[in-house]
């Protein structure tokens, strides 16, 4: 049997600044994935750089750097069958005036006018994202 599938989940500076971990961590367990790594860190440049590197060279890379090391950051682990959709689909289009109502995004965040789009939570893409942000956040 295959281990079940996991991703890699951040709560982003915003999101701790607002007191909204217990919130994320409440919807993932709700719908019934289970955490199972935890940890809090403040990023620094050289993680994050390996963490968004298909961004480099976009005009929002450098604000998205600085507003990731803002502040803590809550980096966890979830796991379950389809977690890795499942969660993006939890957590709403990146945008927040775009993001359903009902999403983390479309229910917690909207548009702060700022460079980069502040939108909470982070959730992996695909198998080879978790797997190269697990080792990342989680070595
Ligand atoms: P997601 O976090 O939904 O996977 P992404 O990987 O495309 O989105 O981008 C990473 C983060 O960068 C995203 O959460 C917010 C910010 N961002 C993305 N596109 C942006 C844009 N066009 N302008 C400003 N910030 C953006
Ligand atoms: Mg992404």
């Amino acid at each position: 049997m295959s281990s079940p599938e996991k991703t890699l989940i951040l709560v982003k500076p915003d999101g701790v600044r607002r007191g909204l971990v217990g919130e994320v961590i409440s919807r993932v367990e709700n719908k019934g994935y289970k955490v199972t790594n935890l940890r809090m860190l403040t990023a620094d440049r050289a993680l994050l750089t390996k963490h968004y590197e298909e961004h480099q060279g976009k005009p929002f890379f450098e604000p998205l750097l600085e507003f990731m090391s803002s502040g803590p950051i809550v980096a966890m682990i979830a796991e379950g069958e389809q977690v890795i959709q499942g969660f993006r689909k939890l957590a709403g289009a990146t945008d927040p005036t775009q993001a359903e109502p009902g999403t983390i995004r479309g229910d917690l965040a909207r548009d702060m006018g700022t460079k980069v789009i502040q939108n909470i939570v982070h959730g992996s893409d695909s198998k080879e994202s978790a797997e190269r942000e697990i080792k990342i956040y989680f070595n």
